[in-house]
């Protein structure tokens, strides 16, 4: 009977020894308590609280964000735009988009038990002003690679000034060789085609050239080398496309008349150039900002070879692709867009096409430049070299 706990040897105690069952219950609640307070359940951001559309917002307007959270006591949030912190620890901001292009908002939100965090993107575009033109602005950069008309018209400055408010005619040279240029208004992906680009193509003489547009991202008001991206056309998965081709043409021995330009590429691949006996000057540029250097490197997407001779004629045909590049005759070539007759013999483009250099889709909600480039790295003999032609560029979004 000694062995046995002391409220079992005395009846009397069992109240008290209930009493006592009672007080340790309430002890152990009390103690949990008191461990929920010391020690919270870390936050959890539910989502930013925005506005429906945040892929148009009109540049200048002001939006307000605002957090939500699974406990909303004890909190501390800090907000980051662009990168730049906000002094600011509350649970919602009011942002006004003083300047047009992406804005990257970051969120945390903390407790003494944890940190959330969640991003948001989005967008603010300035509207086209009524009266905006449809034509093309302004070239932003003239660039051509060698070529036959290069150095002369129509691939010269002054050619590539042709294509401004109305149609005209430039020629980018071969692979590579390119224009940039822009609208008077950031040109916004709405349904369907947004721009078209005219070119000299007929059906089996298409000198296909890439389109790559640039969004204004962080609105400096110049395409920045991360801005870029080629919309895809029909050959853009086709076998032979290189998504990350580079050619660096070299300086001729000299730059008084034609001679034949060495190239080679970042596939070990080298060749010529050739000068044509129907042009006689320096198809090396010799008008570029950058002066002229002994060599001269284009990037960017190449298509596989279109040119082909018949054998028993010996004329050449520069195949026709099925769409979705400029100078490019297809069935839609022809056709008119929106009953505008100046918008007949372009290729029609669509911002929706917008791809990475890994043929990922992305989404883009406008555009602010547009670049052309020739495509292909080809001689079609007596032809000479594959170099597309721009002869202009409509915005189907001008007001
Ligand atoms: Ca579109
Ligand atoms: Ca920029
Ligand atoms: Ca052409």
């Amino acid at each position: 009977m000694e062995n046995f706990p002391h409220y079992f040897t005395l009846p009397k105690s069992r109240a008290i020894h209930q009493i006592y069952i009672l007080i340790l219950i309430a002890l152990t609640i009390s103690s949990c308590q008191k461990d929920i307070v010391d020690s919270p359940i870390p936050p959890s951001i539910l989502e930013i609280e925005a506005p429906q559309n945040l892929s148009s917002i009109p540049t200048g307007s002001t939006i307000i964000l605002k957090a939500k959270t699974n406990s909303p006591d004890n909190l501390r949030y800090e907000w980051k735009v662009n990168n730049v912190w906000l002094s600011n620890n509350m649970p919602q901001i009011s942002l006004t988009t003083s300047k047009k292009g992406e804005y990257n908002i970051k969120l945390y939100v903390s407790n003494s038990a944890g940190t959330d965090s969640i991003s948001l993107k989005y967008y603010s575009i300035e509207t086209p002003k009524e009266g905006c033109s449809k034509w093309i602005s302004q070239i932003t950069e003239f660039r051509p690679a060698p070529g036959q008309y290069t150095n002369k018209s129509p691939g010269n400055p002054a050619s590539s000034q042709t294509i401004v408010g109305k149609k005209g005619m430039v020629s980018l040279g071969g692979y590579g060789g390119y224009i940039v240029f822009n609208f008077d208004h950031t040109v916004i992906n709405g349904n369907g085609d947004d721009f078209v680009v005219h070119g000299n193509a007929f059906k089996g003489n298409s000198e296909a050239g890439i389109v790559a547009v640039a969004f204004d991202a962080n609105g400096n008001g110049r395409p920045d080398p991360e801005e870029w991206y080629d919309l895809a056309g029909s050959a853009h998965s086709a076998p032979g496309t290189n998504r990350n081709y580079t050619i660096t043409y070299f300086k001729p021995s000299q730059t008084e008349t034609s001679e034949d330009i060495q190239w080679s590429d970042n596939t070990g691949a080298e060749g010529l150039l050739k000068a044509t006996n129907f042009h006689k000057q320096c198809y090396y540029p010799l008008f570029l900002a950058e002066g002229v250097p002994d060599k001269l490197e284009y990037s960017g997407t190449l298509l596989p070879p279109t040119a082909v001779q018949n054998p028993s004629t010996g004329n050449w045909v520069v195949g026709d692709l099925e769409w979705g590049y400029a100078d490019n005759y297809s069935e839609k070539y022809p056709l008119v867009v929106n009953d505008d007759p100046d918008t007949r013999n372009s290729n029609k483009f669509d911002i929706s096409n917008a791809v990475d250099k890994n043929g990922k889709s992305i989404s883009l909600p406008a555009i602010d430049f547009v670049k052309v480039y020739t495509a292909v790295n080809q001689q079609a003999g007596w032809l000479g070299e594959t170099s597309a032609e721009v002869c202009g560029a409509i915005s189907l979004r001008a007001q």
